[in-house]
């Protein structure tokens, strides 16, 4: 099998085709250091608060395989569980929390509606005046939502998947896709060489359009820039995790004390991965809106990552018309919570040829047979 992109998805695969199918002859090709792309650029949340059926359950899995991963892989991942909250400022917004929470509910996952005295109970910090452009009105929370360490998940994979006998190549680009006369995927090209596989797993969340191009499948997804900054450190002050739905910023304090504080994807489409003052312009006044107290602190870093946007902002997961080439990409900007389900499933549907129940919703083929997953409501960071 060779899988094409050394990100947490791709290494989850490979670790989970090893480990739980004994498939050992794996190689993990990253065209850059493994971590260089999204895994190393996000906002480190995991949660299962989704909107549709489809998403909890998939996502619901993936806490469940991070909270024994430390365990499993014998590697620290920092995980720390905060709280979620997915603030509500409209009426509509207040809707879709009910929605979400009720679907979570159904599904056993810990998530409720709260209101204005409940949300100052559990995080003072907020700002509850109505002297703002959009007050807060309510919340969604979701008591397990959680953090950890995005480099231990990408670290603590590869090396699982390195004593289980893949082997790892960082620096290496794949230049094409090779096919038989039938045309089945049989391999790769790279700038190392050829490469025969008797499966193909392109794990390369931004890039996906370009390796999809060299196979001939086409996809929904276009790519759009995220970006994200942190402040200075300081000592703990704010221990929920917080995202608003209506103005599109989330915030939460790391175990180093700095902020970290991202908004919505760019508008644009766009491989330029420069950081932009409008960026940091908006998103702090939003994020001075919730927490005032911020104003106090300074910038240190910012940063941009790539997304690949599908319609419905669920992933693209499983087989394509190209047989032995495998998708698993539009991981958007939800792609780090669902590393670890990603790589399990995955592994599953290349060892095995059967597509598991989890992500048979997230098949290619939804969107010409108009059967979307409707994911917009729950990631929050989109207009
Ligand atoms: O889905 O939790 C999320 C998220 C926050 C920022 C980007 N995505």
């Amino acid at each position: 099998v060779v899988i094409i992109g050394g990100g947490a998805t791709g290494l989850g695969t490979a670790y989970y085709l090893a480990k739980n199918h004994g498939v050992k002859s794996v190689a993990v090709l990253e065209q850059n250091y493994i971590g260089a792309g999204g895994s190393g650029r996000n906002t480190t949340i995991i949660r299962s608060n989704y909107r549709t059926p489809e998403g909890v359950r998939f996502y619901e899995r993936s806490m469940e395989l991070y909270r024994g991963l430390g365990a499993e892989l014998d590697f620290n991942m920092m995980l720390s569980n905060h709280g979620h909250f997915t603030l509500a400022h409209t009426d509509s917004s207040v809707r879709v929390q009910r929605e979400r929470a009720e679907t979570n509910q159904l599904l056993g996952v810990d998530s409720r509606l709260i209101f204005r005295d409940e949300i100052a109970e559990l995080c003072p910090e907020l700002n509850l005046s109505k002297d703002v452009p959009y007050p807060i009105q309510a919340a969604l929370y979701h008591p397990p939502g959680s953090v950890l360490r995005h480099d231990a998940v990408v670290w603590g994979y590869a090396t699982g998947a390195y004593h289980h006998g893949v082997s790892i190549h960082q620096g290496v680009r794949v230049t094409g896709i090779r096919k038989d006369e039938h045309g089945r995927c049989v391999g790769v090209d790279t700038s190392e060489g050829p490469i025969d596989a008797g499966a193909v797993v392109s794990a390369v969340a931004g890039w996906t359009t370009q390796i999809t191009d060299m196979a001939g499948v086409q996809t929904p997804i276009t790519n759009h820039p995220l970006q994200a900054y942190v402040t200075e450190a300081v000592k703990p002050m704010l221990h929920k995790i917080i995202v608003s739905a209506n103005l599109h910023v989330y915030v939460s304090q790391t175990d180093r004390g700095e902020f970290l504080i991202g908004a919505e994807i760019e508008p644009y489409t766009t491989y330029s991965l420069r950081s932009t003052f409008t960026f940091v312009e908006h998103a702090s006044a939003n994020a001075l809106d919730l927490l005032p107290f911020l104003a106090r602190l300074k910038i240190m870093r910012q940063w941009t990552g790539y997304c690949d946007m599908t319609p419905d902002y669920s992933p693209i997961m499983g087989e394509t018309e190209v047989e032995n080439f495998y998708l698993d990409s539009g991981w958007g900007t939800w792609g780090f919570k669902a590393s670890a389900v990603c790589g399990e499933t995955m592994a599953e549907l290349v060892a095995t040829r059967k597509v598991p129940e989890l992500i048979a919703p997230f098949r290619l083929s939804r969107f010409a047979e108009e059967r979307l997953v409707p994911e917009k409501a729950a990631a929050s960071v989109s207009h």
